[in-house]
């Protein structure tokens, strides 16, 4: 066993390292530039995966594709890498993020201070010399004054406890763990659980060169065709012009997408009007189809009208009459759940040999050695691919033995669900930040733009520590309690929380409490709040 500690340049007397951050994706590579480039506090980041790219790393499934556009779902702090960087289509690949990824790693030396194939197992609070001392799978011991978890919203992945899946013959995969040296679908018969964004985006490309595949739908969903495209030239020189308008459009509009949305109201429009604007967007594509009228989100009755559009579409595109009405029995509004878009999802049912199992009427009963048992009919298979989604928001830090002020662990703490300030700080959890964390926007957002947002701040809060000779900083109990109302509040002026199933709430766990995690008050005003606090000395904050 190591124990790895430093000093930071001058910044921190005789303290070792500054700070430990926990992740290589979006959030760790920034936090670490800049801590380490722009304020030369000395960092170590501790990523478990064999390279950088968080999310990305790990989700190399077939089809694999942000949702987001290219041109946005990046960085937007270098206006230099902003002029460099090609990006080949309208939205990008996941092997594309990657190279993107590692090409921000080289391009400002990050390298050097990322140790991967580490996995952090526990972090521990000493309350006397205001450290964190954090522990690795292999037995390592770090040691700093903060402790950062850049360790994403969706990196937890959940494999249902189906009865039997230990006794199946074949192979099975889940999305978020995806094998990278992929996986052979040819020849196969495979069975597909799960039909959220990530489902959604794998069916079409497996049925590509699965001998036969089978998708198990739990809850029917709405989707937007993508129409992703290779981007022009013109496109790419256009955006780049664009880019600093679009930055500011995304760092204060309410999701951090590159669009504004119409702030008509959906009821206000006549039938044909409606028609002709849903058409529009549904030609343009992709998720800002979210954004056609101001109350989509809000109003039960507003979003019927969008929701009936993309069923009677769904309609049209499905041939068989049965697949149709199972793929249009959606029992919540348009975009309380996250709303997937697609590359030929629907269309994919008309091919012979892919087939939609509604779990509704047919629930699965068990996994047998050769394939899996529905109430009606045994589906042989080859290869099960679990695209079940993630304990979100709180699995990934709950998995890691986070131990603060007199021993409370963030389980004991969480026992009820997660609480914080800000998405960011936990009571007695002191330097602890959570970039990410549930109660902020996050996944509510187009991620990069909430990234840079989360990780700016802590960097300012560590700096104005640093300035006031202060090496202690904690949520009160007070601003953590007043800030779970005001996440209720913003989740209850939407249609987001009527959704008792939705992976927001925690549903999608067995087992986990039921607390609405994000923040649905628009990042801009977020923004807004945050920088407000840090003007006000940190209001809500103990620091000593
Ligand atoms: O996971 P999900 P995901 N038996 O939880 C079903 C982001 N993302 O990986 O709806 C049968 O949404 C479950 O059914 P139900 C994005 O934020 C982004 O698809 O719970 N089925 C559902 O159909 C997204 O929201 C991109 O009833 C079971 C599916 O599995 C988030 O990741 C791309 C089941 C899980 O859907 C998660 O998406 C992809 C069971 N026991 C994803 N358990 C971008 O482009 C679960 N299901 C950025």
């Amino acid at each position: 066993m190591t124990t790895v500690s430093g000093n930071a340049s001058g910044s921190q007397g005789d303290l070792p390292l500054d700070a430990i951050v926990i992740g290589a994706g979006f959030s760790g590579l920034y936090q670490l530039h800049t801590l380490r480039n722009d304020h030369g506090y000395r960092v170590q980041v501790l990523e478990a995966g064999d390279g950088v790219g968080g999310t990305w790393h790990w989700n190399r499934y077939p089809g694999a594709r942000c949702d987001s556009e290219s041109h946005a779902y990046c960085y937007s702090f270098s206006d230099s890498l902003t002029r460099e960087w090609q990006w080949s289509e309208r939205y990008p690949g996941a092997a594309e993020i990657v190279r993107y990824l590692n090409h921000v790693a080289d391009r400002f030396d990050l390298r050097r201070d990322i140790q991967l194939n580490t996995r952090v197992v526990s972090a521990r609070f000493d309350d006397d010399r205001h450290q964190w001392h954090v522990k690795t799978a292999a037995g390592d011991t770090f040691v700093a004054r903060y402790l950062i978890t850049a360790i994403g919203c969706l990196s937890s992945a959940n494999v249902p406890a189906l009865a039997g899946l230990d006794r199946f013959n074949g192979q099975w995969v889940h999305t978020g763990a995806w094998p990278h040296d992929g996986v052979d679908f040819s020849g196969r018969r495979v069975g597909q659980i799960g039909t959220g964004s990530t489902g959604i985006q794998a069916a079409p490309v497996i049925a590509e060169t699965a001998k036969q595949l089978t998708v198990f739908q739990r809850t029917a969903n709405y989707s937007v065709p993508a129409r992703n495209a290779p981007l022009s030239d013109e496109q790419r020189q256009q955006q780049r012009d664009n880019a600093t308008a679009v930055r500011e459009l995304m760092r204060s509009n309410t999701n951090g997408h590159p669009w504004s949305i119409n702030s008509e109201s959906a009821l206000q429009a006549s039938a044909d009007e409606r028609a002709a604007r849903y058409e529009r967007m549904w030609t343009d594509g992709g998720l800002r189809f979210r954004a056609a009228y101001s109350d989509l989100g809000s109003n039960a009755q507003a979003n019927r009208t969008a929701a009936d559009f993309i069923k009677s579409k769904i309609r049209r595109k499905v041939r068989d009459p049965a697949t149709a009405e199972a793929l249009c029995n959606i029992d919540h509004p348009y975009g309380a759940k996250r709303p997937p878009i697609d590359t030929g999802y629907f269309e994919t049912f008309n091919r012979d040999h892919v087939s939609l199992v509604d779990l509704k009427s047919d629930p699965i009963i068990e996994v047998t050695a050769s394939g899996i048992r529905t109430e009606s009919t045994h589906h042989n298979l080859d290869i099960i691919v679990f695209a079940t989604g993630f304990d979100a928001m709180t699995g990934a830090l709950l998995s890691i033995d986070i131990e603060g002020v007199g021993g409370t662990t963030l389980q004991q703490k969480w026992a009820d669900g997660p609480c914080n300030y800000l998405g960011i700080q936990i009571t007695g959890f002191p330097n602890l930040f959570t970039i990410t964390g549930p109660g902020s926007p996050s996944v509510l957002t187009n991620m990069p733009v909430a990234i840079e947002q989360h990780v700016d701040w802590v960097t300012g809060c560590i700096n104005h520590l640093q300035q006031h000779g202060k090496t202690r900083i904690e949520a009160s109990d007070e601003a953590m309690t007043n800030w779970r109302s005001e996440v209720n509040t913003a989740a209850d002026a939407t249609l987001l929380p009527t959704v008792a199933h939705s992976w927001y709430l925690g549903a999608n766990i067995p087992g986990k409490p039921r607390v609405f995690m994000p923040y649905a008050g628009g990042l801009g005003r977020f923004r807004e709040i945050c920088n407000d606090i840090a003007a006000r000395n940190y209001d809500g904050f103990v620091i000593s």
